[in-house]
């Protein structure tokens, strides 16, 4: 592969859509070539003790682990699932992902560039900075009684005191969950109420484009909701930016502090805790097919070898020289991961942008790649497809020669946007590592290798060093070659979510019962003839819309939580730049009359009980919902009509009442 130059490329992806690495990218790659990449996975496989060791070992370990360096059990035919990993030894990511670096002499080195919504608003921290930081914050924590094990809810802004608060919790051995600033106060208390933080840590109010967010008042008013529901939070550590006055919140004696007034005068220096690698890191609520969102719990020393392990392949990053940029915010996996721990943990230097794409126009991501000399970029499928749809000229204003590497995450990348991405955004010469993981992953799963694998538009590729797909049927036979059916993982891998919070019987419900001894991923997915792996979406109810997972009972709660709705189904509707957008059916009490106001309540009921990103598209009055005898909603038929195919319903002889499907056809839009 390192031969093909940009001529072969171009003739090599004309005849079989492939797109081979350029020189450039292969010569400084740390796996060269698809034979560098097989026999490292082959290894990874065969002997995963000295892979993950060599691995684990370029970071720093306070106790080393003991042999096996994984012990597990995925089969609860055989008792309980468990999985650990790095056994015995202790660590803590805090320590390798700040001080390691200010140790080696890397004090000066730019941790964040920090860009404000508004252009012109910035800030530089370094990694010396980055450390006084995390440890004002964490004797902060400490003096209102923050220990080892407590957890620590953070509702924030993408501000560098993000990450560090973050970067603080492990620290000193708590637990964070950070909840991202788009979630409403009752989602908020919702994850209050499962983790029962007694600090909160919070921004007064930001804006996210032309729009302000009074983050301090959905605080405010998540804590008297969990107050009312029997979980009292004593500290509230809020960071100033906008002031109160103008976005609304207030400050109650006793409980709330500025940062100014609470961390700024701490010292400077705190002692890291060691701890277990099986001691908990964090929880990040995530949703699924059924309830209420879970607490995906990672931990410290298989999830701290995950996160650099992956940054460093899969982007190649090389400290030195390459300035980071992923997009995403702290609020979801991808921020956790690749924001504040990867990068860190390899001493590189980062982007970070607390505004949207299209703010103050189209052409800002591309403004900040210039004016921060980007190389590396990575974002999700519907921010380049809502770029795309604003034209190129506000990319071709700006020259983007600095990048040389793209990444793509959150939902399968449709190969138009691909294209677009690949030619325009990168100029053809910028490889594109579409890379499908999950929350409960922790890290890449399926993807490119920058040097290493030839890409194809629309394709996660081949799996990660330690990572063993299988495809199943519905009956859970293991299909062989070139196939289509359900995504599984059939080991461990380190940074493996433990557990869900709090209730590890939903745990291995969730994930291990459908199919025994494996971890069933929730996706389906393509194998073809090179072995390459295509995500096709999910296999269970869970939405994707602009890249965030949203379970269809969410959203259905939410509506019958409205007083006159007795009834609701979601589901999901293709959608140019959301890649799914939420169509809903909604039954009223017998008595209410559909209207305008009422769609309109109802849209804001979910707005406020889950967020803004959650609002469905359509609502679509339903006097009845087509069922099977048993009383199942059958959610197929559903999706058919809200796709305008109910020529295409397939067999509907289970369903209790046929007359349903024509009522439905005809109040369409109405
Ligand atoms: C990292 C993240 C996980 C779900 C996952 C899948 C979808 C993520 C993808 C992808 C196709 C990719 N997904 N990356 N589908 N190609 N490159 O997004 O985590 O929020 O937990 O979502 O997102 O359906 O199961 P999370």
């Amino acid at each position: 592969m390192s031969d093909a130059g940009d001529q072969k490329t171009k003739e090599q992806a004309s005849i079989d859509d492939k797109f081979f690495p350029p020189d450039a990218i292969v010569e400084r790659a740390y796996v060269q070539g698809l034979s560098g990449y097989k026999d490292l996975y082959e290894r990874s496989l065969s002997d995963p003790d000295s892979f993950w060791s060599e691995q684990a070992e370029t970071l720093t370990w306070h106790k080393k682990w003991s042999s096996p360096i994984c012990k597990y059990n995925l089969n609860i035919e055989n008792g309980p699932v468990n999985i650990s990993w790095f056994d015995g030894a202790e660590t803590n990511i805090s320590w390798n992902a700040v001080d390691r670096n200010v140790e080696a002499g890397l004090g000066d080195r730019v941790a964040f560039y920090w860009e404000g919504n508004d252009e012109g608003v910035e800030r530089t921290v370094t990694y010396a900075q980055l450390k006084s930081m995390v440890c004002r914050i964490a004797n902060y924590l400490k003096s209102v009684g923050v220990k080892r094990g407590d957890d620590v809810t953070l509702y924030m802004s993408l501000v560098p005191e993000l990450p560090a608060a973050m970067a603080t919790c492990a620290r000193i051995g708590a637990i964070h969950s950070v909840v991202f600033g788009g979630f409403s106060a009752e989602a908020l208390a919702d994850r209050i109420l499962d983790s029962t933080p007694n600090v909160v840590i919070t921004v007064s109010g930001t804006m996210r484009g032309p729009k302000p967010i009074p983050l301090k008042a959905i605080v405010d008013e998540a804590l008297q909701i969990s107050e009312g529901k029997g979980h009292t939070v004593h500290h509230v550590l809020m960071l100033e930016q906008l002031p109160l006055s103008d976005v609304g919140g207030s400050m109650k004696a006793g409980r709330d502090v500025t940062w100014r007034e609470a961390v700024d005068s701490q010292p400077d220096d705190c002692p890291v805790e060691w701890m277990p690698a099986e001691a908990p890191l964090f929880k990040l609520y995530t949703s699924g097919s059924t309830g209420k969102p879970k607490g995906v719990l990672h931990t410290a020393g298989g999830y701290m070898v995950g996160a650099m392990v992956t940054t460093k392949f899969v982007f190649d990053v090389q400290p030195v020289s390459d300035v980071y940029w992923c997009t995403a915010d702290c609020g979801w996996i991808t921020g956790h991961t690749y924001v504040t721990y990867g990068p860190l943990l390899l001493g590189a230097t980062q982007v970070i942008f607390e505004g949207v794409p299209t703010w103050p126009d189209a052409g800002r991501c591309w403004s900040i790649v210039d004016k921060y000399k980007v190389t590396i970029f990575y974002t999700a499928p519907t921010a380049i497809r809502a770029l795309h749809a604003r034209g190129d000229a506000f990319v071709t204003r700006y020259s983007r020669a600095s990048l040389r590497l793209l990444g793509s995450v959150g939902e399968p990348i449709n190969p138009e946007a691909w294209r677009w991405y690949y030619e325009v955004v990168g100029g053809g010469r910028c490889p594109i590592m579409d890379t499908w993981w999950q929350t409960e992953t922790g890290s890449h799963m399926i993807t490119p290798l920058p040097g290493a694998t030839p890409l194809k538009p629309g394709c996660a590729t081949l799996p990660f060093f330690g990572v063993e797909p299988a495809v199943l049927d519905e009956k859970g036979n293991e299909l062989q070659g070139p196939c289509e059916g359900i995504l599984v993982i059939k080991r461990p891998w380190p940074s493996m979510m433990r557990t869900v919070a709090g209730d590890h019987k939903r745990f291995e419900q969730t994930y291990f019962s459908a199919f025994k001894g494996y971890y069933f991923t929730g996706d389906g997915c393509r194998r073809d003839s090179d072995g390459y792996y295509w995500i096709t979406g999910r296999v269970d109810d869970v939405l994707n819309v602009s890249g965030h997972r949203i379970g269809t009972a969410e959203v259905e709660s939410a509506l019958v939580s409205h007083p006159v709705c007795v009834e609701a189904a979601v589901v999901a509707v293709e959608h140019a730049i959301k890649g799914q957008s939420i169509y809903a059916f909604v039954t009223l009490m017998t008595g209410s009359e559909p209207s305008d106001a009422l769609r309109k309540e109802l849209i804001a009921t979910v707005r406020k009980v889950i967020g803004p990103f959650a609002a469905p598209d359509v609502i679509h009055w339903a006097p009845g919902l087509p069922k099977t005898r048993s009383g199942k909603i059958m959610r197929r038929v559903l999706r058919k009509i809200a796709a305008c195919e109910e020529d295409q319903l397939g067999d509907t002889s289970t369903l209790a009442d046929p007359s349903v499907v024509q009522q439905l056809v005809e109040l369409r839009g109405k």
